[in-house]
């Protein structure tokens, strides 16, 4: 068997490099072994389509897919990885190494985007006919680099050395109609495999194509570069990612890829429904459902009306009736600037057409309203109209029959606060589907020696697609499992130092307390109080430097928007806190900042199986979920955390003695906030003075940015969002306070390693298995389709 593979994966590098195996770079390696396994699953996927395309299927729209390195993930889930290892050896060559040549597919910028990712490593796992749907970017998620601790951006050509695992499906094309252009919207399809099973989904990514090769007539009348300018306008749809992460920025070229991407989609869909079904699209809604995975896809609401009014002669009613059966809405978020509001005038200048159904959408609404007695000013704030804006999530929240938020907490939000007009009139359309993770990824592939003991214990790897099991061991394991988990983490974080060192050129010790906080920079995501507990630690080191502190490393990994400074300001505040800390004597390695650099899915594989502690710190009522606290759960570190998004659940889950929960809660909020005067606690919390004063008073240099400057101000001055929006200051002492608890706590190691397990053996509700479960018997009425 090894050797067959063997001579499988030497013939794929042979071809791919043209010389032998050994005399192939590990990029060639890389290439060839990931063609052969392309190849091993070819005839499994094209049956799954075949099976697939005739019954009841589901869609999932997302402008994100965040699916970081394939070749692992595929080859653990077709139980490959041991076979694969001895037979590169064989070769004298080193899998990890090979590994670790392959790019990020960065085509997410945070949760959402990786929540989609994981949704479809379940569906396929679950044998359940979901397609995902998304865009070809040529440009994932920026590079982070840091300059001097200041972010810079760099391009991310992730699949410019080529990348066997999408396939060009040139047959397929699609052609999408703007107003001012026409593109060919050109299919390329990832195979999405599953743990244990042969069915292989799939995720189409659309790329935007000029219609022709060039415009011959500008070519040929000596007008190569219009020729050529006009050709890039095209591939301009499809080239990069917007970085922006819950927040909309209104540029044409973002509507432009939204309905790129819908368009060429739903063509597919509908042409699918003919061949199986007949030219009668009455039935539509019952073989087809589409999740829309935020407002970025709602434009299928409007397109997927023309197609059938203006392409299949169908009247308002029953076009209606069926795209009102076919819709589903997930919002991820509560944050008011993520609100997608589209200038009517981008949209008549776009597809005059769409804009034309949308208005009479919103005629229709009003009307509708009008007559359940909806007063004016509720059915203005309503409208999918108003003044010259369109508006997406409430055109989602009235054509969907389902509309889901993805914690408890957050559901109960947009009920109560974000989208409660609409619950007011169709309470039954909302619900709950608290997001989840892929324990494969997760678990199984990043954290090898705590799947081993998890096996070991269970007796078998039913875990890792049912990882509910693991409940029942919680409290049937004798200490040499606490032992052994002790190990293994240690284990870890040594490989995850060794990682470190090479990486970002620090040393830090791997029997130090590794704090993490991984996420996208964000205010209310709050790593600068995060940060302000290092430096309060540090000072209070430099008061006596002989005090007998528990040794800490605070890791972080963060991207900011690029045109959000007083995000970028962070990311230099807490670069300047490492220089600060990590370089002074007095301090002696106690205390160890590392800001890793690029944070993307890869690097959190390498630091989530070497975390003790997992940073959930968000002001609460403003994470809609988070998913990187169950990631952290599922590997064994204790959450340090608000009572926010999916750590209220996980706190359920585990306990009040298995996680450290600190800071003011929603509820408690609106009137902590009400007279809230920041300055009380920077006067009087102690510590807590000198700290925002090191913004500004020398300690620390922004190299005449005004940046720190800017930082104190926005915690001290009452600007036009009020001071300290995100309830820094407030929730300081008593962050400080159980952190402080954390690291005492850490000492005990056995009592730390029974935490930790207790966490490890009640993450199975936060499996994406289970939400997926849950989204296909109570919103998308999908069963398995098994392929033999
Ligand atoms: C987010 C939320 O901020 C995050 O809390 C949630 O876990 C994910 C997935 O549901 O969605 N919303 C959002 O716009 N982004 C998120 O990560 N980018």
């Amino acid at each position: 068997m090894t050797q067959d593979l063997a001579s499988a994966i030497a013939f794929q590098v042979r071809s791919t490099s043209g010389r032998s195996v050994t005399a192939s770079t590990p990029m060639e390696v890389w290439q060839g072994l990931s063609a052969s396994v392309v190849g091993r699953i070819a005839d499994d996927w094209q049956a799954t389509d075949a099976a697939y395309k005739a019954g009841r299927q589901e869609h999932y729209f997302s402008a994100e897919f965040l699916m970081g390195r394939a070749l692992l993930n595929n080859l653990s889930n077709l139980g490959l990885v041991n076979e694969t290892r001895e037979a590169l050896a064989n070769f004298g060559i080193d899998l990890s190494q090979v590994l670790e040549q392959e790019p990020d597919a960065a085509l997410g910028n945070g949760g959402l985007g990786r929540l989609a990712a994981c949704f479809l490593d379940s569906c396929a796992t679950l044998e359940l006919p979901v397609t995902g749907y998304g865009i070809l970017y040529r440009y994932g998620l920026f590079k982070q680099l840091f300059d001097n601790g200041f972010q810079t951006e760099h391009p991310d050509p992730w699949m410019e050395e080529g990348y066997p695992f999408v396939i060009r499906r040139q047959e397929q094309q699609r052609i999408v109609r703007y107003a001012d252009m026409w593109v060919r919207a050109i299919p390329h399809d990832m195979p999405i495999t599953g743990y244990g099973t042969r069915n292989v989904g799939t995720l189409r990514l659309w790329k935007a194509e000029p219609m022709e090769q060039f415009d011959y007539q500008a070519f040929n009348s000596q007008r190569f570069t219009d020729a050529i300018v006009e050709r890039e306008r095209t591939s301009d749809i499809s080239r990069v990612l917007y970085p922006n992460d819950t927040t909309f920025e209104g540029k044409v070229l973002r509507v432009r890829q939204q309905y790129f991407f819908c368009s060429a989609s739903l063509q597919e869909i509908v042409d699918n429904y003919i061949e199986h079904h007949g030219q009668d699209l009455t039935d539509f809604a019952k073989y087809n459902s589409i999740q829309l995975n935020d407002t970025h896809p709602v434009l299928s609401i409007p397109e997927l009306m023309r197609i059938l009014l203006d392409d299949h002669g169908m009247g308002w009613e029953q076009a209606w009736q069926i795209v009102t059966h076919t819709f589903a809405y997930t919002n991820h978020t509560v944050l008011a600037e993520a609100l997608e509001k589209w200038e009517m005038q981008i949209f008549d200048r776009l597809f005059p057409r769409i804009c034309e159904i949308v208005r009479e959408i919103d005629r229709r609404f009003r009307e509708d309203m009008n007559k359940r007695g909806l007063d004016a000013s509720t059915i203005e704030y309503m409208a999918p109209v108003s003044g010259n804006q369109v508006r997406m999530a409430w055109i989602a929240c009235y054509a969907s029959y389902s509309i889901n938020g993805v914690a408890a907490l957050h559901t109960e939000i947009i009920k109560r606060e974000t989208l409660k007009e609409w619950y007011a009139i169709w309470p039954q359309r909302f619900n709950n589907k608290t997001n989840g993770v892929t324990p494969r990824r997760w678990l199984n592939q990043c954290n090898p020696r705590l799947a081993a003991l998890l096996t070991e214990v269970t007796g078998s790897d039913a875990w890792v697609k049912d990882l509910a099991v693991l409940a029942d061991y919680t409290d049937s394991v004798d200490d040499s499992v606490y032992d052994r988990i002790n190990e293994i983490k240690h284990a870890n974080k040594a490989d995850f130092a060794a990682w470190v060192a090479e990486r970002e050129g620090v040393e830090i010790d791997p029997d130090a307390i590794f704090d993490v906080q991984i996420k996208r920079l964000h205010e209310y995501k709050r790593q600068l109080l995060n940060a302000f507990y290092i430096l309060d630690l540090y000072f209070r080191i430099k008061d006596d430097p002989t005090v007998d502190v528990p040794k800490r490393v605070f890791i972080f990994g963060a991207k900011a928007a690029p045109g959000y400074l007083r995000a970028k300001a962070i990311i230099k505040f807490i670069n300047e806190v490492a220089r600060l800390v990590n370089n002074d004597d007095d301090i002696d390695g106690r205390i160890k900042v590392v800001f890793v650099h690029n944070y993307n899915v890869s690097p959190a594989e390498h630091i989530i199986p070497a975390a003790d502690v997992s940073e959930q710190i968000s002001m609460a009522g403003k994470e809609a979920s988070g998913t990187s606290n169950m990631k952290f759960m599922m590997n064994g570190a204790l959450t340090l955390g608000t009572l926010d998004g999916a750590n209220v659940e996980i706190l359920d889950a585990v306990g009040d003695e298995n996680s450290y929960i600190f800071g003011a809660t929603e509820e408690q909020l609106p009137s902590l906030k009400r007279d809230y005067d920041p300055r009380w606690h920077y006067e009087n919390v102690p510590g807590l003075k000198r700290v925002i004063d090191a913004l500004t008073d020398g300690t620390l240099d922004d190299n005449g940015s005004g940046w720190f400057h800017d930082l104190r101000q926005s915690l001290m001055e009452p600007g036009w969002e009020g001071p300290d929006v995100y309830y820094v200051l407030g929730d300081f002492a008593s962050y400080r306070d159980v952190k402080d608890k954390m690291a005492a706590d850490h000492a005990d190691a056995h009592g730390w390693a029974r935490k930790a397990w207790v966490n490890v053996t009640k993450s199975g509700r936060f499996s994406s298995d289970r939400t997926i479960r849950d989204y296909a018997e109570q919103v998308w009425k999908l069963e398995p389709v098994r392929v033999e």
